[in-house]
């Protein structure tokens, strides 16, 4: 064994033999039981950043943990390639996306392979090849002929100057970011695909993800957004007025009497009612604008604003009344109704019946016009709330309402709604807030959306045929339009009966689209017939997924939805697509700046000097280049913008992959931001030249254990290897705290070296801790352990062992310390044999002199005894 530990050159030996074997190439076994590991796959942005290391180095080391167990393991690596950094690069170095993606591709496949992560590479995907994509353009077919997608008009931010859409990241304080315009909103045909259809069943299924953060799924039950409650109708009547009546109005709710249809989900609040309200969109304030110019007026402002997204909780309620009156569907009383810019079209009808005592929106807005303020619902104990200051959105009991007064509002929820009903004025409706999901972007690196138009307009799918629907990868990018607009032989078809002229969709899927199955390809990327095959039921559902919180919506949402869909069309047979989710924290570091000129400019922690306390913590800082002082900022994500990134290369080229591995392993547990400490690094190099050198002096011992002739101190040592195989099995396979795992293994190998008992047994016992020692360090640092492995004599590759067992005799104490009460208070800690039975206990409790005493001349009534814990005396 060498002297000194290299890991340079070990890390290469053994990648090399990964290489050569094939090591990590997964095969469908239906004998054995499978475990899919997915950790989310890059966009290839052009290296490797830390968030990635720390995500692919958990996901890698429970990969490599459970092949130790033997289940039958895949981990597939790809990349998620197109999107829009890619136009941005083009549009910056004269280069095609396509060429800049696949160029970080080749740059980032090498370094991942210099982490050694242990991944089928024969499935590698990019999502950008033809052949991958061209599945999802068969799919969507698909789901055109089942109308689970359709096509219908949507606001994008539009560029004036550019005569470009942008997207959401391109519009910088509201203008284009190339331009400096101000974004208009214009809206433009786009595909849409009908999420909501799955809506109840993706909330539905939360349920069963018993191996998800709650976290992630409260944000995505949130997102879903359902409601229960009551669409109600209130009859229309004419004002005075007939410039303003809203009888020419289109009717919103039954076609023969004009009626204002509102979605409630309190119903029990209608005798509180002081208004309605729509939403400038609505078409009766759309109607009534048409006559008016200042509603117009109203109107259009309300629209502007929407198109800024400003919070509805927050923003200042305004309002016009429409000269429109409507019924109370039970008093028949009159109800003035309202343009409000805090109702959204978008929601339920986009019209509200408004109880300002009850919700605080209708109650700024009743403050603000002097509209009346009804309580309907109080306490049913105690004072009354102030109506005069707030809403008071609590249930309670009902007063002020006619015949439903003292009912609770959950009986009167039920009871308005059914008389309502019973009148034919409401019914019962479930609301989400989740939208359908507008898959259409109006860039140029991305999926094309396989359809065509016919001159009347009408959308036609491309035929299988067609399939894939190439982009075109030389073009010449001006980051205006897309290139596809300006190709004639991309954009002209002709139809395949009639022959009459198509156009060619140019838009492209949004990347969601790609990411949303590509755990599915990967069961069978090879496959040029089909999507997917049996593989993919085989491999499905992923039994870890592992990734960043800021996917706990939108990714993991569409996946879901993506998955349902492709099981409904037949091609899988699991429900969900990840049993079990671990969500990383972020990689954080400390930041410094100096302010020059009312901006920041930060400094990267190498660029400057830091002064500690004794805990660690930075006090003060100054710049290596001149002397002087910086600001110690915050402690934030690592970012290029406030230039505190750690790059893994230089981490890698320094002190190898096995260092960086244990390093963010051992920092923080997974779900928790791990803090970047350049001693920390240090730290975790030494510990591997430690274990080298403990590995170097005793991996040659020869010495067999003699069982029978250990003394107390050998059984004791034992038991610590032992009870540290125990843990780290435990930490890495059911809790996943990688941290405590690797903290015990340190403490076994401190604990190991420093012992010097040179006797046979003392040699052997060293060899049989250094042997479990780097079985379970295997999954974490792969390369050193390999190298360890052979050296103790093995003839296969470490990757191939078994996951070490704890030793239950080993395990198993000799001597208990039991707690001697009497009367329920401590009298006395006595030792006795660990298997020492109840009697035996007892006798040994009584000899106590402290317990005699405290027991007088008392008489014994009654003893219990907690095996390996208590024994509790009661005297009288
Ligand atoms: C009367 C009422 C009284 C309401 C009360 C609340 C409390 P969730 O729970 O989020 O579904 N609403 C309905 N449609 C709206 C729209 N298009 N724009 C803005 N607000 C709308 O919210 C349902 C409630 O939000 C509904 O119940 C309605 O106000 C309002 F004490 O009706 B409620």
């Amino acid at each position: 064994m060498q002297e000194k530990y290299h890991p340079q050159t070990i890390e290469a030996q053994t990648q090399a033999y990964w290489e050569q074997n094939r090591s990590f190439k997964a095969t469908e076994d239906p004998k054995r039981e499978k475990f899919y590991c997915l950790s989310m796959f890059p966009y290839p942005s052009g290296k490797l950043h830390m968030g990635h290391v720390r995500n692919y180095t958990i996901g890698d080391v429970i990969a490599r943990y459970q092949r130790m167990r033997g289940k039958n393991v895949l981990q597939p690596m790809g990349w998620d390639a197109f999107g829009l950094p890619a136009e941005n690069a083009a549009i910056e170095n004269q280069t095609p996306p396509a060429a800049w993606t696949y160029d970080n591709i080749r740059y980032m496949r090498g370094q991942l392979k210099r982490l050694g992560f242990a991944y089928d590479w024969e499935r590698e995907i990019a999502t950008c090849d033809p052949d991958y994509y061209r599945w999802e353009q068969w799919f969507f077919t698909r789901l055109h002929a089942k109308g689970l997608v359709y096509k219908k008009t949507a606001a994008v931010n539009w560029d004036p100057v550019d005569q470009t859409v942008l997207a959401n990241e391109q519009v910088i304080d509201g203008k284009g970011w190339r331009s400096g315009a101000v974004v208009e909103k214009k809206a433009i045909p786009q595909w849409f695909a009908k999420i909501t259809d799955y809506a109840d069943e993706l909330l539905r299924d939360l349920e069963r993800l018993e191996g998800w953060p709650e976290e992630v799924k409260k944000m995505q039950r949130n997102w879903i957004g359902r409601s229960e409650g009551v669409e109600i109708d209130f009859p229309l009547v004419a004002a005075g007025d007939s410039s303003r009546s809203a009888a020419g109005a289109p009717p919103t709710g039954d076609a023969d009497n004009a009626a204002l249809r509102v979605f409630t989900t309190r119903p029990d609040t209608l005798f509180g009612v002081s208004y309605l309200a729509v939403a400038a969109e609505h078409p009766l304030a759309q109607a009534v604008a048409a006559a008016d110019p200042a509603v117009a007026e109203f109107v259009r402002q309300c629209e502007r604003a929407a198109a800024t997204g400003a919070a509805l909780e927050s923003m200042e309620k305004k309002g016009m009344p429409l000269g429109a009156q409507a019924l109370h569907p039970l008093s028949g009383e009159s109800l003035p109704v309202w343009v409000a810019n805090f109702v959204l079209m978008s929601y339920g009808s986009g019209a509200i019946m408004a109880v300002p005592a009850h919700d605080q929106r209708d109650w700024e807005f009743a403050a603000a016009y002097d509209l009346p303020v009804l309580p309907v619902v109080y306490p049913p104990t105690g004072d009354a709330p102030d109506f005069t200051v707030a809403a008071c959105a609590d249930k309670g009991v009902l007063r002020n309402s006619g015949d439903y007064d003292g009912l609770d509002s959950v009986a009167a929820f039920d009871a308005i709604a059914d008389a309502l009903a019973e009148k034919g004025r409401a019914r019962r409706r479930v609301h989400y807030r989740l939208r359908d999901w507008g898959v259409s972007r109006q860039r140029y690196w991305g999926c094309p959306i396989p359809m065509l138009q016919d001159e009347s307009g009408a959308s036609v799918p491309a035929r299988e045929e067609d399939l894939p629907v190439v982009l075109p990868e030389q073009v010449r990018f001006s980051g205006v339009r897309s290139p596809l607009q300006e190709m004639p032989e991309f954009m002209q078809a002709r139809h395949p009966q009639t022959g009459a002229p198509l156009r060619r969709e140019t838009d492209t899927f949004d990347t969601f689209f790609e990411s949303s199955w590509y755990f599915a390809r990967f069961c069978c990327p090879d496959n040029k017939q089909a999507m997917v095959d049996e593989r993919a039921r085989y491999w499905l559902p992923v039994d870890q997924y592992i990734g960043g919180i800021e996917h706990a919506v939108l990714h993991l949402l569409y996946a879901r939805f993506f998955h349902k869909l492709m099981r409904d069309d037949g091609l899988l047979d699991s429900d969900e697509p990840f049993t079990r989710l671990l969500t990383q924290g972020m990689v954080v570091a400390e930041t410094y700046y100096r302010e020059e000129r009312g901006r920041r400019a930060y400094f990267n922690h190498r660029e400057v000097e830091t002064e500690r306390d004794a805990k660690g913590r930075v006090t003060g800082a100054t710049l290596r280049a001149d002397g002087r002082p910086v600001v110690v900022g915050a402690v934030e994500k690592m970012s290029k913008s406030k230039n505190n990134g750690v790059d893994p290369q230089d981490l890698i080229d320094r002190y190898g992959a096995d260092t960086v591995r244990l390093f963010v392993m051992f920092a923080a547990p997974p779900e928790q931001s791990l803090e970047w400490s350049d001693s920390g690094v240090e730290g975790a190099f030494r510990f591997l030249k430690r274990l080298w050198r403990f590995a170097r002096d005793n991996h040659g011992v020869r010495a067999r254990l003699r069982q029978d002739a250990m003394t107390a101190a050998q059984r004791e040592r034992r038991r610590k290897i032992h009870r540290a195989i125990a843990k780290v099995n435990d930490d890495i396979g059911r809790r996943y705290t990688f941290n405590t795992a690797i903290a015990a293994i340190m403490e076994l190998v401190n604990a190991l070296s420093r012992e010097a008992d040179d006797s046979a047994n003392g040699q052997a016992i060293r060899h049989e801790g250094l042997t479990a020692i780097t079985l379970l360090l295997a999954p974490i640092v792969p390369h050193i352990t390999d190298q360890i492995w052979r050296r103790l004599g093995h003839k296969q590759a470490i990757i191939d062992a078994p996951w070490p067992r704890a030793d239950e005799a080993a395990l198993r104490e000799e001597q208990a310390t039991l707690v001697v009460q009497v009367n329920g208070k401590k009298r006395a800690t006595i030792r006795a044999a660990a298997d020492a039975g109840e009697e035996a206990l007892k006798d040994l409790a009584l000899a106590d002199g402290n317990v005699r005493r405290a027991l007088a001349d008392r008489r014994v009534a009654r003893i219990i005894v907690v095996p390996g814990r208590l024994i509790n005396i009661v005297g009288k």
